[in-house]
């Protein structure tokens, strides 16, 4: 019998593995199309991201389904548009969570299929069923309601309170003694504000922008804290804080298929680098960032490399949304630019309906994945949650209704992807082929506060985006059939 069984046809570990590889999403914050060297960038080099895109496939026509963080991660997370369902706009610190828990999810996808999944970096989709809610006992639902058997993240955004990380369910290094309150209306406890105590801050805020109520760190924030004093984060050690629990993450499941979702914190505000990247790239501090990400893309490679995981692990890398210069600090990012393009050729930047906003870096690389390829096909992250469903041998779930299975563009293998997609800023538009159109918006052109280019307009507007890629030149006047065309999509999208 023993012998038998010996003899069954059964996968051996390397087979089995094969079938299932490991897979890390690394994805970045307001990361430009222009923000590495790869896509062109040179004024700044980012070798170790570089290293994906040699080694794997780069997209150039690769989005975010929005052009703001809480928007896109929703999409990412649930495979839907996030524009159908209210309240999925840039969430407080102090949000319940957004994402249903009784829907399939991209980590809910590996799950079923026998992986261990996590989250290591930034949430931004809410804690909680209310925003009144205990920091001091544990919270929930969070993303380990929504399919991610571990986490250990920040709440909100890097600028928004409470600046404290969470583990699972709880707060990391609270004190029962010191509870932390949190509220965005009205001020607590006794901290100082930036409003009331510019001279505290190590980092000033732009003027106009608030961050300038409670001062964590020397840093002026959005929205009101008070106590947890011990687990307050030092903004300087929240990248290596992340990089390190992943770190030992992967370790900890290096015998087992797992699926990460790392997502870092750069080169959002507020830019804080760990002091042995101030001032390297020439550009401030956003720049400095930026060089801190590449960094730790670098060791994570490595560590997959130490490991022997290399030939049994994919990683994807994105941005949750396009790139500001200014987003509420005084960190150099316009004063030293030096000219640097963080969209690349494209037009617009976070917060827009221009190519800039949503059309961000996208990189493949992995087991079965071309090498060194260059891809145009047309692709969402909002994809990601068919795609591997098909390739975990899954049905697409129908709730995830707006994404689709693009296993064999990912790989490199194929360039038909998606036939349309619609970009989300604060008005609506619609890519289809090399057409883009935009919706006709009352909504402002130029947002003066960030010096972006909003992308609205009163009138409809078309581009030929194999001629005109930076959008300059608005042809709906002499192509109303396109114009015809792609409004009724977006009307039909609507309406579903
Ligand atoms: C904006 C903030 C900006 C940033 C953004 C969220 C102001 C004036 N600006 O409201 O600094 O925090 O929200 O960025 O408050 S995102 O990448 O998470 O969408
Ligand atoms: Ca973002």
């Amino acid at each position: 019998m023993a012998n038998f069984l010996v003899f069954l046809p059964r996968p051996t570990f390397g087979q089995e593995q094969a079938l299932k590889p490991n897979v890390i999403y690394i994805y970045a914050d307001d990361l430009g199309y222009g923000d590495i060297s790869a896509n062109s960038a040179t004024k700044i080099h980012t070798p170790n991201i570089d290293r994906l895109a040699t080694s794997g496939v780069r997209f150039t026509n690769a989005h975010a389904s929005s052009a703001t963080c809480t928007p896109s991660r929703f999409a990412l997370m649930t495979g839907t548009y996030p524009w159908r369902k209210e309240g999925t706009g840039i969430l407080p610190g102090d949000a319940a969570l957004i994402v249903p828990t009784d829907k399939m999810t991209l980590p809910k996808v590996f799950k079923k299929a026998g992986y261990r999944t996590a989250i290591i970096g930034k949430w931004h989709l809410g804690l909680g069923t209310q925003v009144k809610k205990d920091w001091n006992h544990a919270i929930t639902p969070g993303p380990n309601e929504v399919g991610f058997d571990y986490s250990f993240i920040f709440p909100a955004t890097a600028d928004r309170v409470p600046t404290v990380f969470l583990e699972n369910h709880a707060v990391v290094a609270r004190d029962d003694n010191d509870p932390i309150e949190v509220d965005y209306q009205h001020p607590v406890g006794n901290d100082p504000t930036g409003k009331d105590h510019p001279e505290l801050l190590k980092l000033k805020a732009s003027p106009g922008h608030g961050h300038n109520q409670t001062i964590v760190n020397g840093i002026g924030r959005i929205g009101y804290m008070s106590g947890g004093y011990q687990a307050r984060w030092v903004d300087e050690e929240v990248s290596s804080t992340f990089l390190s629990v992943a770190e030992d993450y992967i370790k900890a499941n290096k015998d087992r298929p797992f699926f990460l979702y790392f997502s870092v914190t750069e080169p959002h505000v507020p830019r804080m680098p760990a002091t042995r990247f101030r001032g390297k790239s020439g550009l401030g501090l956003r720049g400095d960032a930026i060089l801190q990400l590449d960094w730790t893309v670098g060791q994570l490679l490595d560590e997959i490399e130490l490991l022997g995981l290399k030939d049994n692990t994919m990683i994807i890398f994105s941005s949750d949304n396009g790139p500001v210069l200014d987003d509420g600090y005084q960190d150099g990012a316009v004063t030293q630019r030096n000219d640097h393009q963080p969209a690349g050729p494209l037009r617009g930047g976070k917060y827009s309906i221009f190519e800039g906003g949503t059309r961000v870096p996208f990189m493949v690389n992995g087991p079965g994945v071309a090498q060194g390829k260059v891809s145009d096909a047309l692709i969402c992250q909002m994809d990601l949650l068919a795609s591997f469903a098909t390739m975990l041998g899954q049905q697409v779930p129908t709730e995830a209704s707006d994404s689709k299975p693009l296993w064999e563009v990912l790989l490199g293998k194929s360039v038909n992807g998606r036939s349309y997609l619609i970009e989300h800023a604060g008005s609506l538009g619609i890519i289809k082929g090399h057409w883009k159109y935009i919706e006709a918006s009352n909504k402002p052109a130029y947002a003066k506060l960030t010096d972006t280019e909003l992308g609205n307009a009163k009138e409809e507007q078309l581009y030929d985006l194999s001629k005109d890629l930076g959008e300059q030149h608005n042809v709906a006047k002499e192509h109303p059939e396109v114009v015809k065309d792609l409004a009724a999509i977006l009307v039909k999208e609507i309406a579903v």
